[in-house]
């Protein structure tokens, strides 16, 4: 049954409550609300006011003290953070800074934030941002990723990648704190990332998305493209470092990976190795390129690669025994692997198909008994401009058209059905996003516990949806309900640039810490300067002068540092240590020195530091600027830092 209409669903139904007894706040929730006030809601104004946002008994709605039952990592695109939505609230929960500067946090200022944002780098990068401050200060962050453990979300790591800067970085999930970034060689515009799902993570997949000569040093500056590779990269996320690469024809858009472990694979929209918009766009067909994992390990044992910008490369262009290249309609975008671990859907973007590809049939197409073509089991016609696609474990695909501002629910076994010849409409339905969507995403529905609850639409534009802020409007991420097998559109939620992404986590998945260990690697180094300078973290109080180089230890208890008054010299390079002796949850204090640019974090039981050079005499108080006590406005001290002449 086709249904195009663009409103949300208006009738209301009896909450099931006996359906799952793990969701029983909401559905308590949903209950209590039920009778008297429900009755009344059938209309489309009572769906406008959120606290009547109710549907076959999945609220939107998350009351005072209660927790929402999902988290959503989302990217921010080029402000470079991945940010904390609570879901179904959508409200923003906590913003975790990565590629970007936080001048709440200090990240990018302090000691263990520079060490992050630096040690990754290529030597090449290191020597260029020599003169700009030693790091990148943007990055364009796109798709974060939860790690896999058996082909479901395990709680360790969020791996994210940069578009901008061509980096990955690694956030741990028990600190929500970015642990690792890593730039990776001969790449240009790393893009599409995604996991290893089997049997775990493992491999984090990520394509180099322009194609540019390689070694990129000057040496072909020409438009000969036979001089120009895109390269697929496998970084192994427990060691943060480059397990392989493999010289891929065209270009490489999105990724992703079976259920298996055997195959990862990511589209090409310029098999034509254009330079221009209308070279890229001038193929027929582009391709998806399917990469053989097993086969790329043994070629890098044996030695069947180069080695470039210190990685080796494996050689997978056409005709190699690592990958295949199946033809897909001209300019594909997203590729997403369905939870029931067989199909895999390429997104048509200029063509207005989806295409489905069976990873049961990979084994054949590499033992040459099957044709590339072969492996396609539907392509069923969606709507303009199909972006990227999300599933709800029951056998449906939602699949965003940018262009028709949609998503579109499918069936793929009926779309299977037609493609064979069958006489059946796969479209289930299709529902108005506002506006242009980009990524959709349903609740766990990357994993194969995708549960067929909550889909997001994140959408990139907003136009008329908020009040106006100026020429630059927020994006629109949208909370649509499919638990009913229809979808109904419950939330609107204005996001600052940019989220392409989002994984939508089950909270049991995930178990933060609140207060951190004191033997955290975080501070690894503050801990052995500290052992070598005779200071007890725990019970600093010191001023350590070492030629001009002054090291600074205290710990904070609310709402005292153990030092109120540092003496310096003019020129001297201080370093400045602090504990958080705190242990009390949600006690996180801050130091701050007036007029010196330092800004930092220091939550309960943690250690932070921060380098700079004293070279404005004068009277500096520092502060707490994170509000921990009624004395917090007194928690001060002054830095106090003698001139030259004195
Ligand atoms: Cu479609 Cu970078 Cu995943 Cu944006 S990408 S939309
Ligand atoms: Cu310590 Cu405010
Ligand atoms: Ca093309």
């Amino acid at each position: 049954m086709r249904d195009n209409s663009n409103e949300p669903r208006t009738e209301i139904d009896q909450p099931d409550a006996a359906a799952d007894e793990s969701h029983l706040t909401v559905r308590r929730r949903s209950l209590l609300m039920g009778g008297a006030a429900l009755v009344g809601a059938g209309s489309m104004a009572s769906f406008s006011h959120g606290a009547l946002a109710q549907s076959r008994g999945q609220s939107v709605e998350v009351r005072p003290g209660d927790l929402d039952e999902y988290y959503g990592f989302g990217s921010s695109g080029q402000t470079g953070e991945v940010r904390i939505i609570g879901i179904p609230s959508m409200r923003e929960i906590m913003r975790i800074p990565v590629f970007n500067r936080d001048s709440a946090t200090g990240w990018g200022l302090t000691n263990e934030s520079r060490k992050i944002l630096t040690e990754g780098l290529l030597p090449e990068t290191r020597k260029f941002l020599e003169t700009r401050g030693g790091s990148f200060v943007n990055g364009d962050a796109h798709h974060p990723h939860m790690s896999f453990t058996d082909g479901t979300y395990d709680g360790r790591y969020i791996f994210i990648n940069d578009k901008a800067n061509c980096r990955i970085a690694r956030i741990r999930a028990d600190v929500m704190k970015c642990d690792k970034i890593i730039e990776i060689p001969n790449a240009s515009d790393i893009h599409g990332l995604r996991l290893q799902k089997y049997p775990r993570t493992g491999y984090v997949f990520a394509n180099s998305e322009h194609i540019i000569p390689i070694p990129n040093d000057g040496s072909v500056l020409n438009d000969d493209k036979t001089k120009y590779w895109s390269v697929y990269t496998a970084v192994d996320g427990d060691t943060m470092k480059v397990a392989w690469q493999v010289l891929v024809d065209g270009n490489l858009d999105n990724t992703d990976a079976d259920y298996q472990g055997k195959y990862s694979f990511a589209t090409c929209y310029n098999s034509e190795k254009g330079f221009v918009l209308a070279d890229m766009t001038s193929a027929e067909q582009d391709w998806v390129v399917i990469f053989n994992i097993k086969r790329i390990e043994d070629a890098v044992k044996k030695g069947d690669y180069k080695l470039m910008g210190g990685v080796p490369v494996v050689d997978g262009r056409h005709g190699s025994r690592y990958t295949r290249y199946v033809p897909v309609s001209n300019n594909p975008h997203g590729v997403n692997t369905a939870p029931d671990g067989i199909h895999v859907i390429i997104n048509g973007k200029l063509s207005p198909t989806a295409t489905v590809l069976d990873v049961r049939l990979f084994d054949e197409l590499f033992n040459d008994k099957l044709k590339p073509r072969d492996v396609v089991v539907a392509e069923p016609e969606i709507g303009l401009g199909p972006l990227h696609t999300a599933y709800d474990g029951k056998g449906n695909a939602f699949t965003t058209t940018f262009l028709d501002s949609q998503v579109v629910m499918w069936n793929i076994d009926k779309a299977k059905r037609l493609f064979k010849g069958e006489k059946v409409d796969p479209i289930i339905q299709k529902l108005d996003v506002h506006y242009q969507p980009g990524h959709n995403h349903t609740s766990m529905g990357e994993t194969k516990e995708a549960d067929g609850k909550w889909l997001m639409s994140l959408n990139k534009f907003s136009k008329d949806r908020f009040l106006p802020v100026g020429p630059l409007h927020p994006e629109n991420d949208q909370l649509i309900d499919i638990s009913s097998g229809k979808m109904s559109l419950v939330h609107d939620g204005p996001s600052f640039a940019e989220p392409h992404d989002i994984c939508i986590v089950h909270r049991s998945k995930v178990k933060p810490i609140t207060i951190w260990r004191r033997d955290d690697p975080m501070w690894e180094d503050a801990r052995v300067q500290a052992a070598k300078d005779g200071v007890k973290l725990e019970e600093a109080a010191n001023v350590i002068r070492d030629g001009n180089k002054v090291r600074v230890y205290m710990t904070s208890v609310a709402p005292t540092y153990s030092l109120d008054k540092i003496e310096v010299k003019q020129g001297d390079e201080v370093t400045i240590t602090i504990t958080n002796m705190d242990d009390v949850e949600d006690l996180t204090h801050g130091f701050t020195i007036v007029r010196y640019g330092v800004m930092m974090e220091i939550s309960p039981q943690q250690t932070s530091s921060v380098t700079f050079i004293a070279d404005r005499p004068g009277v500096h108080w520092y502060y707490c600027q994170w509000f921990c006590h009624a004395l917090h406005m007194e928690m001060s001290g002054r830095l106090i830092v003698a001139p030259h002449s004195a």
